[in-house]
């Protein structure tokens, strides 16, 4: 039994104005001839199809497209998943249309429900059930009633890890018993292993206090346990959990190669997965750029790139002085390329010289700062430099006594007070 397991599309995900639906487009075709080409048997989608709980009309006519045209493949059936960025109702809403198409659908996990709707049997080409799917979606802390405003961190994670871990061993009971002597595979939508902050592309992911979960919510029946949440690809649990990360890339720090995962099951239960990375294409570049804007028009006009479609940029501009049509002189950098190949502006920040140094430096402490010290870096953060007499005027303001004042203001007012 081979699986191709592959997690967080975001389909309907925008980059600023970009919307990144040209590279998902590019991704499902490329990934129906992997499917085909690499002779898989069953498709596994971790979690997170949908960027948002309510996708564009869009985004879900792109879903339903490739879930039509996937069974030409030769793929046997699909399990997909929900994940936090899912609407588990609106996932499961065409779950028995999809059933037509030996697409299986699990949106959301209920506590009183019934564990067949989390096992789904896996048929290979002869048409026999050679592999069981322990089809876990994303899990809210709720529904597993552990109560984390009562508990120390320590406990909570130890808590949710026994959860979790009760819940697999529960489901791959069932499945051992209904289907003796098959291998089994898990799906999940959560934080395992070495996670960092770059992982998560909103602050939403770190759910609660759960953190990172033990190695021990793998169960050891579990082949592979097909993880999806995190967005670079990982093994966990002594290779037997993986994630395979996003398959095109959802911020501009996501700059390593993507993948899925080609999975082929030990037909013996106790055997182990082998497991191998399949490099997606990237469908476009993603740049940062930085400099000053004639340096950064320059390297704007001179892009070249080998991706089908046209980089995506995230700039960020350094003004020596005031703002000069910034806009105007970009696009017409820009329009050096061909309208329709033409880099596109995801992201804009206008810097002074003084905050790109600053990145470096130790922020001061304000109170520790004299008040033209203040007025100083003010100017500097606004790309000027803060001219003499404005700082001695400054000082006199501040040195002028309650007369000096008055005398101040009446002059400034031609003695009216
Ligand atoms: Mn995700």
């Amino acid at each position: 039994m081979r699986i191709l397991h592959t997690s967080d599309w975001h389909l309907g995900l925008s980059l600023g104005a970009l919307s990144l639906g040209p590279d998902h487009d590019l991704f499902l075709a490329w990934l129906r001839g992997a499917l085909r080409a690499q002779v898989v048997d069953a498709l596994i989608v971790a979690g997170d199809v949908f960027d948002t709980m309510q996708p564009s009309a869009d985004a879900l006519a792109r879903y339903y497209r490739f879930l039509a045209q996937v069974a030409e493949t030769g793929v046997q059936q699909v399990v997909i998943v929900g994940g936090n960025h899912d609407s588990p109702s609106r996932l499961d809403a065409p779950a028995e249309v999809l059933a037509a198409l030996q697409v299986h659908v699990v949106g959301g996990y209920e506590s009183d429900g019934p564990d067949d709707r989390y096992l789904v049997p896996l048929r290979g080409r002869g048409g026999q059930v050679e592999a069981v799917c322990v089809a876990l979606p994303y899990v809210h802390e709720f529904r597993l009633g552990v109560r984390t405003t009562e508990l120390d961190p320590a406990a909570v994670r130890a808590a949710f890890g026994a959860r979790f871990g009760a819940l697999y061993a529960r489901l791959c009971d069932v499945a051992a018993a209904r289907w003796p002597g098959l291998p089994l595979v898990g799906t999940g939508h959560l934080t395992m292993g070495p996670a960092t902050a770059d992982d998560y592309p909103q602050a939403i992911h770190q759910v609660g206090s759960i953190d990172s979960l033990p190695d021990s919510v793998v169960d050891p029946r579990l082949q592979h346990l097909a993880l999806g949440h995190i967005h670079r690809s990982y093994p966990v649990a002594d290779r037997r959990g993986w994630y395979s990360g996003t398959p095109v890339a959802t911020s501009f720090t996501e700059t390593s190669a993507r993948k899925v995962l080609l999975v082929d099951l030990d037909p013996d239960p106790a055997g182990r997965a082998t497991v191998q990375a399949l490099e997606v294409p990237r469908p476009r570049a993603l740049l940062s750029l930085s400099d000053r804007l004639p340096a950064l028009c320059a390297a704007l006009r001179g892009l070249r790139w080998a991706e089908a479609l046209p980089p995506a940029l995230a700039l960020r501009v350094v003004l020596d002085g005031p703002p000069v049509d910034l806009q105007g002189q970009l696009n017409d950098a820009l329009r050096a390329h061909p309208e329709g190949a033409r880099p596109v502006v995801a992201k804009l920040e206008v810097v002074a010289p003084a905050a790109v140094e600053a990145d470096d430096a130790p922020v001061p402490v304000l109170t520790a700062l004299q008040p033209e010290e203040v007025l100083q870096q003010l100017a500097r953060y606004r790309g000027l430099s803060a001219p003499a007499p404005l700082v001695s005027a400054f000082a006199q303001l501040r040195a002028a006594s309650d007369e000096d004042w008055r005398a101040m203001l009446a002059a400034a007012q031609g003695g009216a007070l």
